[in-house]
This record gives structure tokens, C-alpha cells and sequence, in this order.
């Protein structure tokens, strides 16, 4: 196991604003949004939905139908991950998620293209292999892992991607990397990804990530609203 720094401490923020977070709890995109929120300690209202019966006010203002999706105070609405989770560290960044320096940026943009490009249309195909049966599923799996053999080459440099410290990729990135290892546990348990595999053991025992799984009830109009994340002893990285 490395040697991963303590995760606790204590953030005192006072919620400032209330936008409205429409999520589906298990969608990755929506993990990544909900994690840089939970860090950045702004407070949304969040609305969790189901996919398959996404409310009327959500489509209102966002009709490509889409989670996350999230509605600010002023009306604007960001409805797609990356905008929220940039927008998330923007309003407060305390672990500093999103560096400023450009050449970090540019990095965490090429590794976020190559998750959302590439990796998850392997990744469609590797789960939902029985749709997409022209290939082998070992054959959607291998490209899946060009992706990996990078991660494991970045987590040799340093305990997280791109440095000593977690930044924004690790957080947009591990949500679809947990998908794929529960798509064949016992295969990804047992891959020469050592170095990948504690790295998401790190994520996935995060008190940020358990907080963010919570099960919370499904949004309608009569239901009290839910105010996200709750303010409490909140971790570090
Ligand atoms: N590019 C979007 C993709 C979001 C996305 O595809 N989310 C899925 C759920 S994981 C979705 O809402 N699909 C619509 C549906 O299944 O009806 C983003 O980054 O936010």
C-alpha cells in the first residue's frame, strides 16, 4: 500500500448559494461533478433523478437530457460534467484541484479528453458487450487498457496523476475506472496494474466518495429539498 496522507480535517465555509444540481447517483459523470463540489464546500440543492424518468424541470433547462446538470442562481445552467466540476473550483478550491499553472490545465484537459473519448467508448463496449458484439469483450477490454498502461505509468511518477497531490483528472477520471473494474472484478483484481488499483482503493475508501454515494431520495416537486453536501466534518485529501 503507499503511504497516502491522513484525509480528515475540518472546513468551516457557511453555505453561500444554493444552485441546483440535477444527478443519477451512479452515473460517473455525476460522481465526478458531485466530488469537486463536495471539495470546493459550496452547497447546491441536489436533485437526485432516475434516467429513465427525468423530471419535466430538469428538461426545462437542460433538453439534451443529460446528468449532471447544474442550474445556477442567476439561471445559467452548466450541462456538462467538466463545466461543473471547472466551476465547482472556481467558487473555492482549497486542495487546489485545478492549478493555475497552464501547463497543468492542459494536462488534466488531455487526460479528461482521453477518459471521455476513447476510454469510455471502450468502456460501453467492454459492459455492454451483448450491443456491441462485432468485437471480442477481450478485444474492447484491451483497449480499455491503453488507457490503464498510462494511469500506471503517471501513478509511477507520483502518488496521484499528474503530481504528489490529487488534482482534478484523478477526481474526473477514477468514477469511470471504477466502472470498468466492476465490469470483471476478479479480472482487474488480478491485472499488472498495481499501482491503479491502490490508487482507486485510495478513491473508493475516501470519506468524500462514500458521502457522495449516499443514497438520497428521488427528487419531485413535493419532496423536501436536499441540501448537498451536508456541512459537517468534511475530508481532506
Ligand atoms: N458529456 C456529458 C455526458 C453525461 C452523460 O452522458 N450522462 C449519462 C448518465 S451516466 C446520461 O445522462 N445519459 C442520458 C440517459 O441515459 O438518458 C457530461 O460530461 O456531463
Amino acid at each position: 500500500m503507499i503511504n497516502l496522507p491522513s484525509n480528515k480535517t475540518t472546513l468551516t465555509d457557511e453555505p453561500r448559494s444554493h444552485p441546483v444540481l440535477y444527478s443519477f447517483r451512479r452515473c460517473p459523470y455525476a460522481m465526478r461533478a458531485r466530488m469537486m463540489i463536495y471539495f470546493s464546500g459550496v452547497q447546491v440543492e441536489h436533485r437526485d433523478i432516475l434516467l429513465k424518468s427525468k423530471p419535466q424541470e430538469m428538461l426545462e433547462v437542460s433538453p439534451k437530457a443529460t446528468v449532471p446538470v447544474l442550474v445556477l442562481e442567476n439561471g445559467d445552467v452548466l450541462e456538462e460534467s467538466r463545466d461543473i466540476m471547472v466551476w465547482a473550483a472556481q467558487q473555492n478550491d482549497p486542495m487546489h484541484l485545478y492549478p493555475e499553472q497552464e501547463d497543468m490545465r492542459t494536462m488534466i484537459s488531455d487526460l479528461l479528453d482521453e477518459t471521455d473519448g476513447p476510454f469510455k467508448s471502450a468502456l460501453d463496449r467492454y459492459k455492454y458487450h451483448v450491443r456491441f458484439l462485432e468485437n471480442s469483450r477481450e478485444h474492447y477490454r484491451e483497449e480499455g487498457e491503453i488507457f490503464f498502461v498510462k494511469l500506471e505509468k503517471l501513478l509511477a511518477n507520483n502518488q496521484f496523476l499528474l503530481s504528489e497531490s490529487p488534482c482534478m483528472a484523478d477526481i474526473g477520471i477514477f468514477p469511470f475506472v471504477r466502472q470498468f473494474a466492476n465490469s470483471d472484478r476478479s479480472w482487474f483484481d488480478n491485472a499488472p496494474y498495481p499501482r491503479l488499483q491502490n490508487w482507486l482503493e485510495y478513491w473508493l475508501e475516501h470519506n468524500a466518495f462514500k458521502h457522495i454515494m449516499k443514497k438520497l431520495p428521488q427528487w419531485s416537486q413535493e419532496t423536501d429539498p436536499v441540501y448537498y453536501p451536508e456541512l459537517e466534518v468534511r475530508p481532506n485529501i
